[in-house]
């Protein structure tokens, strides 16, 4: 891996005027415990603050914060508080502060589907299902049933049922009550006046489970009561789904969907891998992605805390792990990624092995591990050990990252395929404002020479092995699996 031009500095007028961010994905428990109480925490992430600035990641998205009983935090059962786990009140403002001194935004996962079963409101909505008080305040801040519906679970030993999606500790809220509205208006006012800078809204196909209007209409609303409060927040849906699912999200009036059809090993990326018309596979993915999103933003991304990791997708192989990151970093909009897929930390059987601890280094005596945790595996090292070493998994992701803070065309260009006759070649043209770039993607396992004759300057080289690209008399000399960034104007 090498860049031709220095990707050290991100410039700091770029911040400000940034229209698109990287994001990293946060799970608090496991990035960094600063106390050593196996546990992580917020003191422990703005520690790591510098580190994800010099990584090139522009925001970070921390899963959920609030106080619950489960170690990952998607069962709230207080949404104005912090778990004590993680922290004060004080050390969460302190974080926001910090990163935003680095120009790092801070967005929060906002989970408004269900509350856990041992939230305060629905305690009392089971205590007025038991009297058969169906007038009841809180009795109709969830949906009970006489009947046993698919996606309900049982109140206590009753005949009364009530809606939980996901399980009977996570029942759903009933999202068309106004009293619910209000108390979730006061919820994310709560959470703005915090500073942050948006949030990720969790399980959105499950808002009205089975109506994608309606649950885009939700999101819609969400991101109304946030424009209430701040300006310029960031709104980024949890849309597992089809890709017609997620443009019918994207006409509720949210920013941006994750892309889920990008990301997994059925996805649009690793499934290049295995095309046979590489070329074309790809650019029908990254254009895909740009027309489903109908001019909002984009949320390509590969992992997360519910899929295997990315490493174990790409067979461990760090010459495809490298690569797919890179095919990732030439698509438009905010790219996601989950923290530990940068040293290529791999996965194994259930949630908790896909949420292990990050590895600051390889000799760290202590490793953080979620109950629950099967195996518990690091294959590539620590970041002390990447950073040190100009060939890593590491090294090349922070290439990725401060190639798209430097050149915005990628994030937000105007597309345009530049004909080739080789499959295994792709050139995309990508203008923005003043800026046009060319991307270059050799997606063969051996070296191509690439003619090119317009010129222009190579200012990004993401190679697998070590190799460079080479730019010279109207050929491009590119190695296996290599990206090459070329600047017309
Ligand atoms: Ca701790
Ligand atoms: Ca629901």
């Amino acid at each position: 891996m090498s860049t031709s031009k220095s990707s050290k500095s991100i410039h700091s007028d770029a911040i400000a005027n940034r229209e698109f961010d990287n994001y990293y994905e946060i799970f608090v428990y496991s990035f960094c415990d600063s106390d050593d109480d196996g546990v992580g925490d917020f003191q422990g992430v703005e520690t790591k603050l510098p580190y994800i600035k010099e990584m090139g990641y522009t925001g970070i998205w921390l899963m959920p914060i609030c106080l619950s009983p489960s170690y990952h935090k998607y069962d709230v059962q207080d949404y104005m508080s912090v778990d004590p786990h993680y922290g004060t009140m004080r050390d969460f403002e302190h974080l926001v502060d910090e990163a935003h001194k680095l120009g790092i935004k801070v967005i929060l996962d906002l989970v408004l589907n269900h509350t856990s079963d041992k939230h305060r409101w629905f305690l009392e909505a089971v205590k007025d299902a038991e009297r058969g008080n169906k007038q009841g305040k809180y009795y109709n801040y969830y949906n009970f049933s006489d009947y046993n519906e698919a996606g309900y679970s049982t109140v206590g030993n009753s005949e009364l049922f009530y809606e939980a999606q996901f399980y009977g500790g996570m029942p759903d809220l009933n999202l068309d009550n106004p009293e619910v509205r209000d108390e979730l208006d006061k919820v994310i006012k709560f959470w703005l006046s915090k500073g942050v800078d948006g949030f990720r809204l969790d399980a959105c196909t499950n808002f009205y489970t089975g109506d994608t209007v309606k649950s885009a209409q939700f999101v819609g609303w969400v991101k109304a009561t946030c424009n209430k409060y701040k300006a310029d927040t960031f709104i980024v849906g949890e849309s597992w789904t089809t890709s017609g699912n997620i443009a019918e999200f994207y006409r509720g009036g949210g920013d941006s969907f994750f892309y889920f059809p990008m990301a997994k090993d059925d996805g649009y990326i690793n499934q290049t891998l295995y095309a046979d018309n590489p070329s074309d596979y790809f650019y029908h993915a990254m254009v895909e992605l740009v027309d489903i999103a109908q001019g909002h933003i984009p949320a390509p991304f590969l992992d997360n805390h519910d899929t295997p990791r990315i490493a174990g997708v790409f067979k461990r192989d760090s010459a495809m792990i490298k690569f797919g990151y890179g095919l990732l970093n030439t698509l438009n909009g905010n790219v996601f990624t989950y923290y530990g897929d940068e040293i290529g930390m791999v996965s194994f059987y259930n949630d908790p092995d896909k949420r292990i601890g990050m590895l600051w280094d390889s000799n760290q005596k202590r490793k953080i591990a979620p109950p629950g945790v099967s195996k518990q595996e690091y294959v590539f090292g620590g970041v002390k050990q990447q950073q040190a070493d100009a060939n890593s998994i590491l090294n090349y992701y922070k290439a990725c990252n401060h190639m798209r803070l430097n050149y915005p065309a990628i994030a937000l260009g105007e597309q345009q395929r530049v004909d080739y006759p080789d499959k295994q070649v792709l050139i995309v043209q990508k203008r923005y404002k003043q800026q046009e770039v060319v991307v270059v993607i050799n997606f063969a396992t051996q070296s191509k020479a690439v003619r090119w004759t317009k010129g222009g300057d190579l200012v990004v080289s993401l190679t697998v092995d070590g190799h460079k690209i080479s730019m010279d008399n109207g050929v491009i000399d590119m190695p296996r699996n290599s990206i090459a960034l070329i600047k017309l104007k």
